[in-house]
């Protein structure tokens, strides 16, 4: 079965059985203040309308029966799969590592990396830490998704320019068709989210597609009646 999503540049062909969500690294070090985001500079309210919006996304493909990803981006505590290169860059207010009120900032298992609750994975749902800001680097991601026969992602998460279009540059060049839902991200800096949304959708879908969360539910509401 295939689902015709109303997609921009063009329809998006997405096969009901090769196809996964993936949300990428909806926590609390990017959403909540005291975070990595908030050391960094950022005014982390501009992230919260993804998180509905992934909810939603969640909510449609747990009904759906379709696969679902979740990926994080969290440290060994050791920090050995931390470069210095990434550790020391800028001058934040906090450093990966170092100690906030969520706990060690992006160290997998404290606080601050746990994902939001409302979009908290279920059981039997793939959680994915890493150590890059694409998903597909020093992780098992690209195995699974083979192991599986996904040939097609669905994307969200945060942010926009850094991880996820890492993540859908990755994917696109391991041959996925990705498709990424424009509420379901957001960036700290709106400008880039717009602008990121037409580098990804331009040339012929030289990267993959966008579509809006409603042409999505209702491009799979067609298909399964
Ligand atoms: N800083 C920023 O915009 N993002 C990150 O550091 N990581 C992710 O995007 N997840």
């Amino acid at each position: 079965m295939i689902a015709e999503i109303d997609a921009r540049p063009f329809t998006f062909r997405m096969p009901i059985d090769g196809t996964a969500l993936i949300l990428i690294d909806m926590q609390r070090d990017f959403l909540d203040p005291g975070g990595f985001g908030a050391a960094l500079g950022n005014d982390v309210c501009l992230l919260r309308p993804a998180v509905a919006a992934c909810g939603r996304l969640l909510a449609t493909f747990r009904a759906s029966g379709m696969p679902v990803i979740h990926t994080r981006e969290a440290h060994r505590p050791d920090l050995s799969d931390c470069p210095p290169a990434k550790r020391l860059r800028g001058t934040p207010l906090l450093r990966i590592g170092d100690e906030g009120p969520m706990g060690r900032i992006l160290i997998a298992g404290d606080a601050g990396t746990e994902i939001v609750t409302e979009c908290a994975p279920a059981a039997g749902e793939l959680v994915i830490d890493k150590p890059g800001k694409g998903a597909f680097y020093n992780t098992d991601l690209n195995r699974y998704l083979g192991d599986n026969g996904i040939t097609t992602l669905v994307v969200g998460g945060v942010t926009t320019e850094v991880c996820v279009q890492t993540t859908l540059r990755e994917a696109n060049d391991r041959g996925y068709d990705c498709l990424l839902i424009e509420e379901a991200t957001e960036s700290y800096v709106p400008e880039f989210k717009r602008v990121t949304l037409d580098m990804i959708r331009a040339q012929g879908a030289i990267v993959g597609w966008t579509c809006t969360l409603s042409a999505f539910e209702s491009g799979l509401a067609r298909c399964f009646h």
